[in-house]
């Protein structure tokens, strides 16, 4: 007799895994079918929590059953290693950043492989080390070439007492986060990339993605936004000047009593030059400063505006409308300007009533037009489309799609990032660095000030250069991309990551794309999942794919919860990963965190669940070795008993079910419950007298099987117990026996007055006469009936008979 002693299992398990190169495979490799695992990299903080343990243990299942299955898995892990935390850290600590994320790689590294991870680390990438980075400006220069980079001037936070740019996450109403002082707004010229040249085509693919939860695919219809509208074009009174708005209400077009434009716009400078408004929009442009751009678009912004001394004349009405300017009006959507429809709009209608501009109703409460000329009385459907029509008729309006979606501005002054390859050169302007010379390497004479632009600037040997084409003095650039881009593209680069001559070898990506199965929390179901779209797409474009979408099927797992909220560093709830393998092993880890609630949903933490799970690993290994004999023995079926065929018949429906779940469901928690069935079936069924060894045999084969992939370092323990050669991942999962399935007979269940008295048996496909007669035969029904008066039988098919006595 052994014990399950888990520590010297795993031990013994990772090093034989590593000596052995067992997760290793080649991309090359077509003999079999390809199947593409991939859990969303973390970033190296240095320490994995509950969230990775989670997000990694769904992967490896599937990765493990795949494999099983007979496919050819590609299932890499990496590090998503640039970032504001090392930075940070770097002024905090005086640590460089590139050592400090280093460190932290090698200890995660470590971390993970103690979970018993099936990844391939050949395929490792950092998305900091130059190896990679290498490629990103690549990509970015192709970009450029391809008109999707560019750049423009644009706003940015600046706090001017830290000296230094904000990101908007460092603004806290209005204030910087370090330092308390009003943030103000500097203009730099900043890189954007072109996101809004696929927005139709992001926002049309999603209907390919039918293995993409709905409200993911309905978050990112959201943010890109398409509206239908039109565009219609007012004349400002005497000066000869138009205004073109976006509206999406033209049918309201009667109701539009005034115009507002964003204060940032090129016209409302045109409209107040030389006037005394001048002042009026300098002043207000100053005091939105103070607000960032999501507080802008928020509806709960208190409305602030300012009459700028102009009107413009409504093109249906003939009245004139004063022109105001208000923070409620972005620049950079549609055109900048609205029709203010007060009587229909509740921001119009906040303004108007703070302003008291007029306000007139266009629709009445059966949608139907008033105080709308010769439309009134149509309903508004109608008349959206006869407004516009009679709008372009006059040459004032046209019909027009637009998108939220807007481009993304990509440019971070921060150090702990990808260089943009470009120089600037007084005569020759923007200029790529040439590829030969690529990478850009990130210096490391940099002062770490917190102050200034950009730490980059900060070293001389980095920002002073000669010009790749006139070979003057020229400088760099010293902005950083943003980190989003890295993890656009690391699954292409994954799929060849050694490649020294390019970013990726297109046949082998086209090969292995789209991802079979991407797993990762929900927060990215915007930004990452769409930038990696919109990559694709873009990709595509340039003919390195030919794939336009990266992900086929996705799943979004949620969160890990402490009592009901989320397990974070400021509420002190942190369970920590290392802890409990430490005390439980991997195995019971990855057991709990898999069976205490489908992967999709949030799941609560609790120390109850983990000691039930550690049990019941303890359980299957008492089980295992106690008759491990047997199965190690050979021995044949031969004639079977009643009892035999239903232990048989659990075995293998067992197996079905645990298959189904793995392959499409995502039932991980379903299949670990039915192998708790199947082992309390076993601890039965072996006590019988007369049972049949070679049944035992082969359910407990299938026990261990089944055990693997979620716990993988019992399971290959278990299967060296009961005597197998090689690695339990290297069988073909097992199919099970259809005709095993099939029972012969059925257990039903006798209720006297709706309580359970007996248990009888009756052959398959009984019918519902039979059912009742054998009920009322059985003599333990008998004794409860006894001389009382039989009122009704009721017999439900396969489950039940019930009779009601007086
Ligand atoms: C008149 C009107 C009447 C409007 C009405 C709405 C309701 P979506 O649907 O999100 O695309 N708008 C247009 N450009 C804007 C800008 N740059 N900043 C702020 N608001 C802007 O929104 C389109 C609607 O938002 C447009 O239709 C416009 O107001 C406003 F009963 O025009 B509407
Ligand atoms: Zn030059």
């Amino acid at each position: 007799m052994s014990t399950y002693n888990f520590k010297q299992i795993e031990e013994k398990w990772q090093k034989v895994w590593k000596e052995s190169g067992q997760y290793k495979m080649d991309v090359k490799d077509t003999s079999k079918p390809k199947y593409y695992c991939l859990e969303m990299f973390p970033y190296p903080s240095g320490k994995i929590h509950m969230g990775h343990v989670r997000n990694y243990s769904i992967g490896d299942v599937i990765a493990r059953f795949k494999k099983m299955e007979g496919y050819n898995v590609l299932h890499p892990m990496g590090w998503d290693s640039f970032g504001l935390p090392a930075e940070n850290a770097a002024i905090k600590n005086n640590i460089h950043p590139h050592k400090w994320t280093m460190s932290n790689i090698d200890e995660m590294r470590d971390q993970l492989s103690m979970l018993g991870l099936s990844y391939d680390w050949d395929k490792e990438i950092a998305t900091s080390t130059p190896e990679y980075y290498k490629w990103t400006q690549k990509i970015f220069l192709k970009f450029l070439e391809a008109g999707l980079a560019y750049k423009k001037n644009s706003y940015v936070n600046w706090c001017p007492s830290c000296e230094t740019v904000l990101a908007n996450e460092q603004v806290v109403q209005g204030e910087c986060e370090r330092c308390n002082s009003i943030v103000d707004k500097k203009e730099l010229e900043q890189w954007y990339f072109k996101t809004t040249e696929f927005s139709e085509e992001l926002l049309q693919d999603l209907d390919k993605l039918d293995e993409w939860p709905e409200k993911v695919k309905l978050m990112q219809k959201n943010w890109i936004g398409k509206s239908y509208g039109a565009n219609v074009t007012f004349k400002v009174d005497d000066m000869d000047k138009e205004i073109t708005v976006y509206t999406t209400r033209p049918d309201t077009i009667y109701g539009s009593t005034f115009m507002v434009l964003a204060p940032e716009s090129k016209i409302a400078r045109e409209l107040v030059q030389g006037t005394e408004y001048e002042e009026v929009l300098d002043e207000f442009l100053k005091s939105l400063h103070a607000i960032t751009e999501v507080e802008r678009e928020s509806t709960e912004l208190e409305k602030e505006g300012r009459f700028i001394g102009r009107t413009v004349t409504n093109p249906l009405t003939g009245k004139k409308m004063p022109i105001w300017i208000a923070n409620y009006v972005l620049a950079d959507y549609g055109t900048g300007a609205v029709m203010g429809v007060p009587g229909h709009d509740e921001r119009d209608e906040d303004f108007a009533s703070k302003y008291e501009l007029e306000i007139v109703p266009v629709i009445d409460e059966d949608d139907n037009m008033i105080n709308s000329g010769e439309f009134d009385g149509m309903n508004k459907d109608k008349a959206f489309d006869s407004i516009v029509e009679k709008l372009e008729e006059l040459g004032r309006g046209k019909k027009t799609t637009n998108y939220r979606l807007r481009d993304w501005l990509i440019s971070r002054q921060r150090y702990w990032g990808c260089p943009i390859p470009i120089i600037y050169c007084d005569d020759c302007g923007i200029v790529p660095v040439p590829e030969e010379n690529l990478p850009v390497l990130l210096p490391t004479d940099v002062k770490f000030t917190g102050k200034g632009e950009s730490p980059l600037a900060t070293s001389e040997s980095f920002k002073e250069c000669s010009c790749p084409k006139c070979g003057k003095p020229a400088r760099r650039e010293v902005d950083t991309i943003d980190t989003f881009i890295d993890s656009s593209w690391y699954f292409m680069r994954y799929i060849d990551s050694q490649n020294t001559e390019e970013a990726f070898d297109t046949d082998l990506v086209d090969h292995w794309l789209p991802v079979d199965q991407y797993i990762g929390g929900v927060e990215h179901a915007i930004l990452h999942l769409l930038y990696s779209r919109w990559f694709t797409k873009a990709f595509n474009k340039l003919g390195w794919t030919k794939h336009t979408e990266p992900f086929k099927n996705l799943l979004t797992q949620g969160m890990v919860l402490m009592d009901g909220t989320k397990m974070s560093k400021s509420k002190g709830n942190i369970v920590s990963p290392m802890e409990i393998i430490k005390e439980y092993g991997a195995d019971t880890a990855r057991l709990f965190i898999l069976f205490a609630a489908p992967p999709e949903r949030d799941l609560d933490w609790s120390d109850k669940g983990v000691e039930g799970c550690f049990k019941f690993l303890n359980r299957v290994y008492r089980l295992l070795d106690e008759l491990e004999y047997i199965a190690k023995s050979d021995i044949k079926l031969g004639e079977l008993t009643k009892e035999d065929r239903d232990m048989r018949a659990k075995t293998h429906s067992t197996l079905k079910k645990v298959t189904d779940d793995l392959s499409s469901k995502f039932g991980l928690n379903t299949a670990i419950a039915s192998l708790m069935e199947l082992i309390n079936d076993i601890y039965k069924y072996k006590e019988i007298d007369n049972r049949n060894d070679a049944v035992i045999k082969e359910a407990l084969e299938a026990v261990v099987i089944i055990l693997s992939p979620f716990a993988p370092h019992l399971g290959e323990e278990l299967w060296e117990k009961i005597g197998k050669e090689g690695s339990v991942f290297d069988i073909a999962w097992p199919k099970y026996d259809e005709e095993a399935l099939v029972l012969d007979e059925i257990e039903f269940v006798v209720q006297v007055n709706g309580k359970v008295r007996s248990k009888v048996l009756a052959p398959t496909g009984v019918t519902q006469e039979d059912m009742k007669n054998i009920a009322l035969e059985d003599e333990k029904v008998k004794d409860f009936i006894g001389d009382k008066n039989i009122v009704k039988v009721i017999a439900i098919p396969g489950k039940l008979v019930n009779i009601v006595i007086k």
